[in-house]
């Protein structure tokens, strides 16, 4: 049985400039000119093989038009038994949130 490693992906950038195209392409290897602007974030998942290894990414793609507010933290990781984008949590939370571990 192959190791699977995980890796966290996470898209930011200005409305428009083609985040959700990148990663539509990535997973599904489609390209929709009519795609939607992206509310709030998407979380998804790709597997692909390398070597001896499955490579799991696990990709949050943002809205470009969100802005934390003064004194709040965008980002959260996720916890370590999150695996599928069911049980994935909104890693755009308020408050006091903990900075996500792939920008510290
Ligand atoms: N011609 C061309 N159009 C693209 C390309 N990538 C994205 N677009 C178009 O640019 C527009 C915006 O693409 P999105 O992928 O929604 O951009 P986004 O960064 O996710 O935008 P937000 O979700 O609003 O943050 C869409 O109409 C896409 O079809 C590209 O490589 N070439
Ligand atoms: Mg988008």
């Amino acid at each position: 049985m192959m190791a699977i490693r995980e890796l966290k992906v996470c898209l930011l950038g200005d409305t428009g400039v083609g985040k959700s195209s990148i990663v539509c392409r990535f997973v599904q290897d489609h390209f929709d000119h009519n795609i939607s602007p992206t509310i709030g974030a998407s979380f998804m998942t790709k597997t692909v093989p390398c070597g001896n290894e499955l490579h799991k990414f696990l990709i949050w793609d943002t809205a470009g038009q969100e802005r934390p507010r003064e004194g709040e933290t965008p980002l959260q990781a996720p916890p370590a038994n999150s695996t599928c984008s069911e049980s994935a949590p909104d890693p755009l939370l308020e408050g006091n949130a903990s900075p996500c571990s792939a920008f510290p």
